[in-house]
């Protein structure tokens, strides 16, 4: 088999460049170890800055998202019982998107299947060589058959415990934190049409949603917590002392979905080993607190779809020769606001009398001064793509 981009992996990161490079002329096919079924099911991200909408909208995407996305303009960083808002749209004038990661990858292969795109599902045993000049991957189908796959380049999106940053051996930037997220899925209508991050002397804890009927909550745990541990009664309990605010009311319900994810910062440096280029999670990993890493994935293939687009149509290598380096501005901004939100939020044995005072002036700084919460809000909304920070 032949194509001139192999794609490993079909989250957000994959399916989005197959799809961009499709629109360009470029041929691609995507490898997948999971299910159809199974990435459309997996519960992540809920948070579309305000470029990832536009860049959706331009490429066609954003039928549904215009229709079910709800549009917030602002947030509230709640301690101290007391409630703050970040208004969004009068500090910067744009706002996010809350929409679940899994509706943009079902979006994504819907459009991918209408236009005659090759998406291979349940693949295992994938293998990369003659990285250098000739990329081949090679690749069991769902069928048992081992099948190889030429291609001009490889795209390595194959998320954090794939395979493709282990073809080589970038340079490893990385922070561990002591907690981790249990989150969960209720069937429970919001009471407030905003998310709230709180941050508790017990610990962190979120409030954000799905849908008219779906609330989507986080509660900072230990980082070897066992989601089943926690009986449903405990959480809303948690919950219910974490989010306390005046006028605020929790609405309990069926649990839909309930799973424990660990907290840390990663950075592969470079993101390119000769035709192999990296994008998303398999290059950069964020905590969740900024609601950077489904942007990121999505920032860094649209740079790669239109550097791949240069070269192979054009043979003009400089689009793929700054990639990484373009890439890499943009991933160390989201990395460094995901780290302060996360320092900021998080109250855990390591946070000792002094850090806790550090992290309550800068919180009644940053809803205090409006140079410091415009700071927040130009970098939660996301920063326009293209611009170099
Ligand atoms: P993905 O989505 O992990 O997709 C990688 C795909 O590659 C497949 N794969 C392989 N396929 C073939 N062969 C192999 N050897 C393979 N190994 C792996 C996998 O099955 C998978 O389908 O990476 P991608 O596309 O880079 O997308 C990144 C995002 O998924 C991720 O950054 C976000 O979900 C992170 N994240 C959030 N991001 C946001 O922008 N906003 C948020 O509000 C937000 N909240 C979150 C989050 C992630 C969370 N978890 C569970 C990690 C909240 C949570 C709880
Ligand atoms: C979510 O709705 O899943 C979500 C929202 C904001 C975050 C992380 C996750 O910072």
């Amino acid at each position: 088999m032949r194509t001139q981009v192999g794609i490993i992996g079909a989250g957000p990161a994959g399916l989005l460049l197959s799809h961009l490079l499709a629109r360009a002329g470029i041929d691609s096919v995507v490898l997948e170890a999971r299910s159809r079924d199974y990435v459309e099911r997996r519960v992540r991200a809920g948070v579309l800055e305000h470029p990832t909408v536009e860049l959706l909208r331009e490429v066609g995407l954003a039928e549904r998202l215009d229709r079910e996305g709800m549009p917030h303009d602002g947030i509230s960083l709640r301690f101290d019982g007391g409630d703050h808002r970040i208004d969004f749209a009068d500090l910067v004038g744009r706002g996010i998107t809350v929409y679940g990661q899994q509706e943009v990858v079902k979006d994504l292969i819907a459009a991918r299947l209408r236009d005659g795109g090759d998406l291979r599902f349940e693949v295992s045993d994938v293998t990369l060589d003659g990285l250098a000049d000739a990329p081949v991957i090679g690749f069991t189908d769902a069928d048992g058959q081992r099948q190889e796959l030429r291609c001009d380049a490889v795209a390595g999106c194959d998320g954090f415990h794939g395979i493709s940053r282990g073809t080589f051996e970038p340079q490893m930037f990385d922070r561990e934190y002591p907690y981790a997220w249990l989150g969960i899925l209720a069937k429970a209508a919001p009471t407030q049409h905003e998310l709230a991050y709180a941050n508790h002397p017990r610990g962190f804890a979120l409030y954000s949603m799905r849908s008219p009927e779906i609330t989507r909550l986080y509660l900072q745990v230990p980082p070897d917590t066992d989601a089943g541990a926690w009986s449903d009664a405990r959480i809303w309990d948690e919950l219910g002392v974490r989010l306390a605010a005046d006028g605020f009311t929790l609405n309990e319900g069926p649990l839909i979905e309930k799973s424990v994810t660990g907290m840390r910062s990663v950075v592969a440096e470079p993101m390119r080993h000769g035709r192999l280029f990296l994008a998303g999670d398999a290059a950069h990993i964020v905590p969740p607190t900024g609601a950077k890493g489904m942007n990121l994935a999505i920032a860094d293939v649209r740079v790669l779809a239109e550097a791949l687009t240069d070269y192979l149509r054009r043979g003009d290598e400089s689009g793929v020769d700054a990639y990484s380096d373009t890439c890499l501005r943009r991933v160390w901004r989201a990395e460094h606001f995901s780290w302060w939100m996360t320092s900021m939020l998080h109250v855990s044995p390591d946070t000792d009398p002094f850090a806790r005072r550090l992290q309550l002036s800068q919180l009644h700084y940053t809803v205090t001064s409006r140079a410091a919460a415009t700071s927040l809000a130009e970098n939660y909304v996301g920063l326009p793509h293209g611009e170099n920070r």
